[in-house]
């Protein structure tokens, strides 16, 4: 299968979330063809584009939520608050929201998700460490918590109620790498379109993580155990290495070459807001 081919059999209704952020306007196009109809969604206004279903619905309101999942066969879930924050603004998007997400996905009987996760779930490992998907979490931030606890909240789901989900540890995806760090985070935003298709059309995936940078010359991810997506990311950061590279260099101890995770291990503390 190669990007932005139609999957074997097109899906009835698929639901995207998260439909009016960066990577969001990127998929809604990528997706359109793979479905009978698409809804994107979003707590922003979204933009009508072709025969799209058009819903604005917070994450944190629930019966909202549960309206959004009737009649839809799989999810590709990328709404959140995607750097850190507060606590209290990422419990509400990240936390209740996923969570919504899951319980609407249950009671209407939708069977896959596509969770975006993110390698801020494991960013506090070094940079000289190389970790696969059974490595504990060690996230870096409010915002690390909350995708491993949607990770873990897809775990549950698939145990007790067989939803199954293919969660992405993104690593950096952007139209190309920023820094130093991203020379091995950067996922173009090719590679992450065939993933999402794999994601939700390889057969019995049941819980899978897969870590999602593209083949950049050096990592730090073993994804051997999401081999069965048959994913093989074909774009590479190398072509920008010599210009991030002449950046002013980051001292030795900066986060931003230390831990995978970069400069999120370095964040807050934020005050509560009780
Ligand atoms: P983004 O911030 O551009 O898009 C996120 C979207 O979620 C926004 O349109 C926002 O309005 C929406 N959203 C936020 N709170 C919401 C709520 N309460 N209800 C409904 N919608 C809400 O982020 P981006 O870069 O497009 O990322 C998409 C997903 O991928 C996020 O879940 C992010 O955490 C994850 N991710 C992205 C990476 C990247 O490099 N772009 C890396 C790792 C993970
Ligand atoms: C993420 O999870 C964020 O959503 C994105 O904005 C980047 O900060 C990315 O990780 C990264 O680690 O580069």
């Amino acid at each position: 299968m190669t990007a932005h081919s139609a999957p074997p059999s097109r899906f009835d209704r698929l639901l995207l979330t998260g439909a009016a952020g960066s990577l969001g306007k990127v998929l809604r196009e990528r997706m359109r063809p793979w479905a009978r109809v698409l809804r994107a969604s979003d707590v922003a206004a979204l933009e009508p584009a072709g025969a799209d279903e058009c819903v604005r619905c917070d994450l944190a309101d629930g019966r909202a939520v549960d309206d959004l999942l009737r009649g839809v066969s799989a999810v590709v879930h990328l709404g959140a608050v995607s750097v850190e924050r507060p606590f209290h603004e990422i419990l509400q998007a990240n936390i209740l929201g996923t969570y919504n997400v899951y319980e609407s996905a249950r009671r209407h009987g939708v069977k896959r998700i596509v969770f975006a996760s993110s390698n801020h779930v494991v960013g506090f490992y070094r940079q000289d460490q190389r970790i696969d998907a059974d490595a504990p979490p060690r996230p870096d931030s409010n915002y690390g918590v909350s995708k491993a606890f949607g990770e873990d909240l897809a775990r549950f789901y698939f145990d007790r109620y067989g939803i199954e989900t293919v969660c992405l540890r993104i690593g950096s995806s952007f139209p190309e790498p920023r820094d130093v760090r991203m020379l091995t985070s950067w996922l173009s935003y090719d590679d992450l379109t065939d993933l999402v298709q794999r994601a939700l059309t390889v057969p019995d995936v049941g819980f899978t993580i897969a870590f999602a940078a593209s083949a950049n010359r050096d990592s730090w991810w073993d994804n051997r155990k999401a081999a069965h997506l048959g994913w093989t990311p074909r774009d590479s950061a190398e072509r920008h290495r010599a210009r991030l590279e002449a950046q002013p260099p980051p001292a030795p101890d900066d986060p931003l070459v230390t831990y995978q995770g970069g400069t999120y291990t370095a964040l807050g503390p934020f005050e509560p807001n009780w």
